[in-house]
């Protein structure tokens, strides 16, 4: 299956964060890598007022239950320093599972496809990048949602990349 991961941090060294984030989640068994989007610098969606975000997008091949990803993006997110803050508040790390082939599943701890992807620009803008024929399940082409969204607070970072996995 498909496996579709969003980045995203705000504090401290935002992209050492990003690129470590990419390494720890191919470093264990059961997700291979695809590929990474370019790094994108984007306006804060929603919570209270904070600095822009780095976000990228990186696509694996996985034959794990979503839930054995889910522990993995969580024990990540908690080597990063990230405690579980504010909602939608600044964070150094955010790890989001996407989506995970054509699974359903919503049981409050774990909704996929991810429910807001599909009106996030700081999602799709990268993942397109990454997938220029990446569909998102229940919301067709990512290519069509984008050209209904405002890109504007999504701007490609030229002087920064995230590299592959180590
Ligand atoms: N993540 C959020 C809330 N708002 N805004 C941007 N630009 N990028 C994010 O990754 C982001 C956000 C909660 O996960
Ligand atoms: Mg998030
Ligand atoms: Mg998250």
């Amino acid at each position: 299956m498909r496996a579709v991961l969003g980045l995203g941090g705000n504090l401290g060294s935002r992209i050492d964060y990003l690129q470590s984030a990419v390494d720890a989640l191919f470093d264990a068994p059961g997700l291979t890598f695809v590929a990474v989007s370019p790094v994108y610098e984007t306006d804060p969606v929603g919570g209270p007022a904070q600095d822009p975000y780095l976000n990228a997008v990186v696509i694996g091949e996985t034959m794990l239950d979503p839930r054995t990803l889910l522990d993995r993006v969580h024990g990540i997110e908690d080597a990063f320093g990230r405690t579980r803050e504010e909602r939608w508040g600044p964070r150094t790390l955010d790890v989001d599972l996407i989506m995970v082939g054509d699974l359903r599943c919503d049981d409050g701890e774990l909704t996929l496809p991810h429910p807001r992807a599909h009106e996030r620009a700081f999602v799709l803008v990268p993942w397109a990048a990454a997938d220029p024929a990446a569909e998102l399940p229940g919301h067709g082409s990512v290519a069509a949602l984008l050209a209904d969204l405002d890109q504007s607070g999504v701007r490609l970072c030229s002087d920064l990349s995230l590299e592959p996995p180590d």
